[in-house]
């Protein structure tokens, strides 16, 4: 890592026509491996603290309030450039500012109030530090490289529209584009964020562990330089923005995703639509969408770059992303950049990878079960909703019945989503669950096996009702998220 740090500091990054290389630190700071050549290091003027890892102080520095930190801040130059990371201060405007604030282009200029520009600067040249150079470094490294030259067998499929029948019978396991379909859309049509401001500037939005007016969060949003920037991802905006959603209205699904099955569930369907605004750089990484869902991601404003991965029993998780066996925890690389600077070049090797850019006014497919990482190549807003066609019906009633401590979106009342989901789809499309049982007992066989840990209580049900159902009124009860 020390030697891979030196490197950068040292390589310029070429990149087409254009020469672009990532700035210099702001106070000097260098990565750790520039201290094999130095004459003089700043840490060893740090006493007790030069014999502690730099994660370690970092972990220590993580105890202390503003005004603490600003004072050791002050004990010499090594201490200020570790008192001046920026994720300490993140914590501490997080936990103590209100929605009311003016954010000020640093977490710490946004603590104190004062204006970037009146924050004085000590150099501190003669610090190496991965710790406090590697975050700084992630935030400025050129994405280019890792988005282009897509090899051809990587590439998502892009069209300019199908119908649902191509879609059930070839679609529903493939990531692809969709070119045209968003471009009637009212809010494609209107919104960017300077409309958007005009109109909901006031409208509270989550973006992570903030609620924050739209005007706030976009103040933010254009004038940042976190590594990993807040995302605003907020999954009641239909409602605070009081949009019409469907044909007629200001958006509609794209018609060749079909019925979406979660329907039959009404007003206790779980979370299935979100409003995404980020700046460049921001994202979403490795994940699996909720509950086995398909989802469609339209982009309104800007670009998006998305890798993914088809789920497989031979790779549960793409590089650099480990899962425990239930694959309830996912573990990676806590940043977008570290991943793509880490682990990008393995994976697009990797049998199964597919990565694509999805531009303005299109539409990507997230099948069920894959993993996908996506970052904004520009500052973006997009909507997202999740949703469950016909071919992946066995594949949710298999993640609700079997990994309900997985399950996720619902309300708090609703004990158990699997009864819930499987009563409702038995009241609304009983000719659908036969289908599906026929199908599955003609038998695929990574499904049948599927299937029957899913009807395993069926037959008895069967003997105890006297008729064919889906309910498992007997099961357990669970708390749901
Ligand atoms: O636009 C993005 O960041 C991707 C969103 C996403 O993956 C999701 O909503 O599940
Ligand atoms: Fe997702």
């Amino acid at each position: 890592m020390s030697q891979r740090g030196a490197q950068q500091e040292l390589s310029v990054d070429i990149i087409g026509d254009d020469s672009v290389s990532v700035p210099s630190h702001p106070i000097g700071v260098k990565p750790t491996g520039n201290a094999y050549n130095a004459t003089k290091n700043l840490k060893s003027a740090t006493g007790f603290f030069v014999a502690l890892p730099d994660e370690l102080i970092v972990q220590v520095l993580e105890y202390l309030d503003g005004s603490s930190l600003q004072k050791i801040g002050c004990t010499c130059k090594a201490m200020y450039a570790f008192s001046r990371l920026e994720d300490l201060w993140k914590t501490l405007c997080i936990e103590s500012i209100s929605s009311l604030f003016n954010w000020h282009g640093t977490w710490r200029s946004t603590y104190f109030n004062i204006p970037r520009h009146s924050v004085s600067q000590v150099s501190c040249a003669n610090l190496f530090s991965d710790v406090l150079h590697r975050p700084f470094y992630c935030a400025h490294v050129p994405l280019l490289p890792y988005i282009s030259n897509i090899p051809p067998s990587n590439a998502v499929p892009r069209l300019l529209d199908i119908s649902g029948r191509d879609f059930g019978e070839s679609w529903t396991n493939k990531p692809f584009i969709l070119t045209s379909p968003v471009r009637a859309w009212p809010v494609y049509r209107n919104w960017s964020t300077e409309s958007m401001l005009r109109q909901y500037g006031d409208v509270i939005f989550k973006a992570e562990s903030v609620d924050w007016p739209l005007k706030t969060y976009v103040e933010y949003m254009n004038g940042n330089e976190d590594e990993s920037p807040l995302y605003l991802f907020d999954r009641l905006f239909v409602e605070k923005m009081g949009l019409d959603v469907g044909k007629g209205g200001q958006y509609w699904p794209p018609d060749c995703f079909g019925e979406d099955l979660f329907a039959v569930l009404g007003d206790q369907r779980p979370d299935s639509r979100w409003l995404i605004v980020g700046p460049e750089r921001s994202g979403s990484t490795f994940h699996k969408d909720p509950n086995a869902t398909s989802a469609w991601n339209a982009v309104l404003k800007g670009s998006k770059y998305w890798i993914l991965f088809p789920p497989s029993a031979s790779l549960p998780a793409p590089p650099g992303v480990f899962v425990s066996d239930d694959q309830s925890e996912v573990t990676s690389p806590l940043s977008i950049a570290e991943w793509l600077l880490s682990f990008h070049a393995e994976a697009r090797k990797t049998p199964g990878c597919r990565e694509g850019i999805c531009n303005e006014g299109e539409v990507l497919h997230v099948p069920s079960g894959w993993w996908h990482l996506v970052v904004n190549l520009e500052p973006s807003i997009a909507i997202t909703q999740n949703f469950v066609p016909e071919a992946h019906l066995a594949n949710v009633l298999d993640f609700l019945k079997n990994k309900p401590d997985q399950v996720s979106g619902f309300k708090k009342d609703i004990k158990n989503p699997y009864d819930l989901f499987v009563q409702k789809m038995q009241d609304v499309h009983p000719d659908l669950q036969s289908k599906i049982v026929e199908g599955l007992e003609v038998g695929q066989t990574g499904k049948k096996r599927k299937w029957d840990q899913l009807i395993d209580g069926i037959g008895e049900l069967e003997k105890s009702h006297g008729a064919f159902s889906f309910g498992f009124g007997d099961e357990e009860e669970h708390d749901v998220p």
